[in-house]
C-alpha cells in the first residue's frame, strides 16, 4: 500500500535542477569538513507536525488533506505508521521524533493508553527492522489533555504530578524499546499564569525532583540516551520555567542535574525569548550543553511559535557555524519541529517543506564550513582580544593580578586606544560567503 504514490524517492540533482521533488543542495554522501552531510546534519522528521497535525489554528479547524483522513482511532494510528515509513524512505531521512499522543490515541484510562502505545510501538519496531530511519528522541505530551491545565510536574495537584511521572516512565520504556538516542523534556505547561496563585519555589523544587526520578528510572531500565531540556519562554503558559538556555542551565545547576542533561535548542523558541537562534546555540555550546536542535523558524511579525520550515539562509548558516564549532551534535540531530502553513494543505507540500528545510541547512553547512576553514571570524576575534595574550591582560586571564595592581596599571595609562568592531564589514563578508556559495551553485 502506498500513500504518496505520485512521489518517488527524492534524489540529489544539484543546484540547477528544476525538479521540485529533488534536493538541490542536500547530497547525503557529499563530504563537507571530513564528514558526510548525512552524518553532520542528522535530520529528523517530527511525527506531530507531519502525520498528526490537521492544520487547525485558534480561529479555524483543520485544512490538511491526508491519506488517513477517512480513518479514526487506532486504525488511523496504524495507517499513519505505514505512511510515515514510506515518507521517511522517500525523503531518505535518518531519524524521526514523536510525542506519545502523536503515535497512538489516549484511551479512557491510563492503562488503555498504555495498551494503545504498546501496539503502535510494536509496529514501529517492526518497521524499524527494515528501515534505516531511527528514533532520535521521543517525549511525553503532558500539555494537551485538559488534565494538564495547571501544569504537569509543576501542577499544584500531586495526583497530576504522579500521572505525569507515569507517562514519562512509559516514555522512557518506549525510548529503550525503540533505541531512542535521546529523551526530550519540553515543559509546555510547566510555568505559571499568575504569581497570585503560585508557589513558585515548590513548583521548581518539584520539577527538580521529577527530573531526578526520571534519571533514576532510566538507569534502572538501562536507557542510556541523552536527556534533553527544550527551553521556551512562554506559550502556552504566560511564563515557562525553562525560559531559555541560561535560565535552564541555572535550574539544572541548582538542582544538581547539569551533568545529566543537555539542551534541545529550538530556533523559534530562541526568538520568542528575545534571542537569536545562534545566541541560544552559543550559550549551550560554550557550557558544553548543546545536545540537539529543533530546526524551524519564526515570523518576526507574529509573536508566537509559528514553527515554519527553516528557509532563512543566514539563520541556517549561523546555526551550522555553532554546530560545527561544537564538533557536531553528538547523539542529537536537526529535528524539523516545523509545520506546513495552513494553506499548504496537500500531502505533496510535506515533501516540498522538508526538501526546502534540508536544502537550507545543507547550504548553511557548506557556508559555515568555508567560513571556518578560512578562519574569517576567528582571526578577527583573535586580534580583537589580543590584549589578553600579553602584559596585564595575560595576568588577568591567568588569575595573577588583583585590584591594587590593576589600579596601578590604570593610573599609569596615558593613551587608551579602542579599535573598531567592524560590525558592518563582517556582515558584508558573511554576505560574500553566502553569495559565493550561491554563485558556485548556479554555475
Ligand atoms: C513546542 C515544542 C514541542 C517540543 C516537543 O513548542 O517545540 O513541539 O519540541 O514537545
Ligand atoms: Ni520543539
Ligand atoms: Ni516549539
Amino acid at each position: 500500500m502506498s500513500y504518496f504514490s505520485a512521489i518517488s524517492k527524492i534524489q540529489f540533482e544539484g543546484p540547477s535542477s528544476t525538479n521540485p521533488f529533488a534536493f538541490k543542495h542536500y547530497n547525503p554522501d557529499e563530504k563537507i569538513g571530513g564528514k558526510t552531510m548525512e552524518e553532520t546534519l542528522r535530520f529528523a522528521v517530527a511525527y506531530w507536525h507531519t502525520f498528526t497535525f490537521e492544520g487547525n489554528d485558534s480561529f479555524g479547524v483543520g485544512t490538511m488533506l491526508r491519506p488517513w483522513d477517512h480513518l479514526s482511532g487506532m486504525d488511523q494510528a496504524k495507517v499513519r505508521v505505514e505512511a510515515a515509513f514510506e515518507f521517511f524512505e522517500k525523503l531518505d531521512v535518518p531519524y524521526f521524533c514523536f510525542h506519545d499522543v502523536d503515535i497512538a490515541p489516549e484511551g479512557n484510562t491510563l492503562a488503555e493508553t498504555y495498551k494503545n502505545l504498546d501496539e503502535i510501538v510494536a509496529m514501529l519496531k517492526e518497521y524499524m527492522k527494515t528501515s534505516k530511519t531511527k528514533l532520535l528522541w521521543n517525549t511525553a505530551n503532558n500539555f494537551t489533555n485538559p488534565r494538564w491545565l495547571h501544569g504537569a510536574a509543576t501542577a499544584p495537584n500531586a495526583d497530576i504530578f504522579a500521572y505525569a511521572a507515569a507517562k514519562v516512565k512509559k516514555g522512557l520504556e518506549m525510548a529503550k524499546e525503540l533505541g531512542a538516542e535521546n529523551y526530550v523534556f519540553w515543559g509546555g505547561r510547566e510555568g505559571y499564569e499568575t504569581l497570585l496563585n503560585t508557589d513558585m519555589k515548590l513548583e521548581l523544587d518539584n520539577l527538580g525532583r521529577f527530573f531526578h526520578m526520571a534519571l533514576d528510572y532510566a538507569k534502572e531500565i538501562g536507557f542510556t540516551g541523552q536527556f534533553l531540556i527544550e527551553p521556551k519562554p512562554k506559550e502556552p503558559t504566560k511564563h515557562q520555567y525553562d525560559f531559555d538556555v541560561a535560565t535552564g542551565l541555572a535550574f539544572l545547576q541548582k538542582y544538581d542535574l547539569a551533568d545529566h542533561f543537555k539542551f534541545n535548542v529550538e530556533a523559534n523558541h530562541a526568538t520568542l525569548a528575545g534571542h537569536t537562534f545562534e545566541h541560544e546555540l552559543r550559550t549551550a555550546r560554550i557550557n558544553g550543553m548543546l545536545g540537539s536542535v529543533d530546526a524551524n523558524q519564526g515570523d518576526m511579525l507574529l509573536g508566537w511559535d509559528t514553527d515554519e520550515f527553516p528557509t532563512d539562509l543566514y539563520s541556517t548558516t549561523l546555526a551550522m557555524y555553532e554546530i560545527l564549532l561544537n564538533g557536531g551534535l553528538g547523539s542529537g540531530g536537526l529535528n524539523f519541529d516545523a509545520k506546513v502553513r495552513r494553506g499548504s494543505f496537500e500531502a505533496e507540500d510535506l515533501f516540498h517543506a522538508h526538501i526546502a528545510g534540508m536544502d537550507s541547512f545543507a547550504i548553511g553547512l557548506k557556508v559555515a564550513n568555508r567560513l571556518l576553514e578560512d578562519k574569517v571570524f576567528e582571526d578577527f576575534i583573535a586580534e580583537r582580544y589580543e590584549s589578553y595574550t600579553k602584559g596585564i591582560g595575560l595576568e588577568i586571564v591567568q588569575g595573577k593580578t588583583n585590584f591594587h595592581q590593576l589600579e596601578q596599571h590604570a593610573l599609569s595609562l596615558r593613551d587608551i586606544r579602542n579599535t573598531s568592531g567592524r560590525h558592518e564589514r563582517l556582515r558584508a563578508i558573511l554576505n560574500q560567503y553566502l553569495l559565493a556559495e550561491q554563485l558556485s551553485s548556479v554555475q
